[in-house]
């Protein structure tokens, strides 16, 4: 039986602590959203009855960050792994609509855990607008751009680094090693450049692959070179599947020991995580 039919849900995501609390947005009304999958192993694809997100930021970065003729992407539903982040601006459905967010089913694999669709959260029309807008500070936004012939080079580039996830009864593998708290980096990066990093899963299952410190551009799933690629610093990867990015390590901040690993918290305590030095 296929994952999405599976029936009930063996665990509910809740939203703000609460199963299926009402959110108040009066028709027509624009609300800035900030949502986090805070859940150890489940899967958010997110969707809104008859609405679209307006996204103007994921995983903490603003869209426009590294190309500002992106103010923001519309999506009518949002694949949010665990640790994900998505900003976004939600317009409030007309007074006669019933409206709820959503996650949609989503089949994590053969081997995955199954992730049915559930209500998050029914959308209640206000009366009055539960905010008062408020106009913006003025400070002029903060951009970092790199040149597309720069982006081009690095993704045109042979990987310098391939992370491959594996799994068996024992345990779950970077590169066939299993972390261990003693062990040492399994690599060393000199910070300054961008760098071209392919993350291969070889299991029959999805893996979220999540770096700290840094944030990475998803350009090319398997073969599929991607028209709207976007930074971020938690990435889904299909199973039997790759995907190609390019990892920012310019920021003079990123320094010392530091982690990559999948984002499903049983994978990454049974070894799906390994360490990286940054100097
Ligand atoms: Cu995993």
């Amino acid at each position: 039986m296929r994952q999405c039919e599976r029936g009930a849900p063996e665990r509910a995501i809740t939203t703000n602590g609460v199963v299926r609390p009402q959110i108040d947005i009066s028709p027509g009304e624009r609300q800035f959203w900030r949502i986090v999958n805070a859940s150890p192993d489940l899967y958010a694809d997110l969707e809104l009855d008859s609405e679209s997100f307006e996204v103007v930021a994921l995983d903490g970065m603003p869209l426009a960050y590294h190309d500002p003729s992106i103010r923001k992407r519309s999506m009518s539903h949002i694949l949010v792994p665990p640790a994900g982040r998505v900003e976004a601006i939600v317009t409030g459905p007309s007074a006669d609509s019933h409206a709820a967010l959503r996650s949609r089913c989503f089949d994590t694999g053969p081997d995955g855990d199954s992730n049915p669709a559930m209500v998050l959260a029914d959308i209640v029309p206000a009366p009055q607008p539960t905010l008062q807008s408020q106009s913006a500070t003025t400070a002029a936004p903060v951009y970092k751009t790199f040149s597309q012939a720069d982006l081009k080079h690095v993704e045109s580039s042979e990987p310098e680094f391939v992370v491959t996830f594996t799994e068996d009864k024992q345990g779950f593998y970077i590169n066939g090693q299993k972390f261990e708290m003693t062990s040492g980096p399994m690599l060393t990066v000199d910070i300054g450049a961008l760098h071209h990093w392919r993350v291969m899963n070889s299991t029959r299952e999805v893996h979220p692959f999540h770096i700290h410190q840094v944030h990475f551009l998803v350009y090319r799933v398997g073969e599929n070179q991607l028209k709207d690629p976007v930074w971020v610093d938690t990435v889904n990867v299909p199973f039997g599947g790759s995907v190609d990015l390019v990892m920012d390590f310019t920021d003079p901040i990123i320094r010392g020991m530091s982690l990559f690993h999948c984002h499903l918290l049983k994978h990454e305590d049974k070894g799906m995580m390994a360490k990286i030095l940054f100097r």
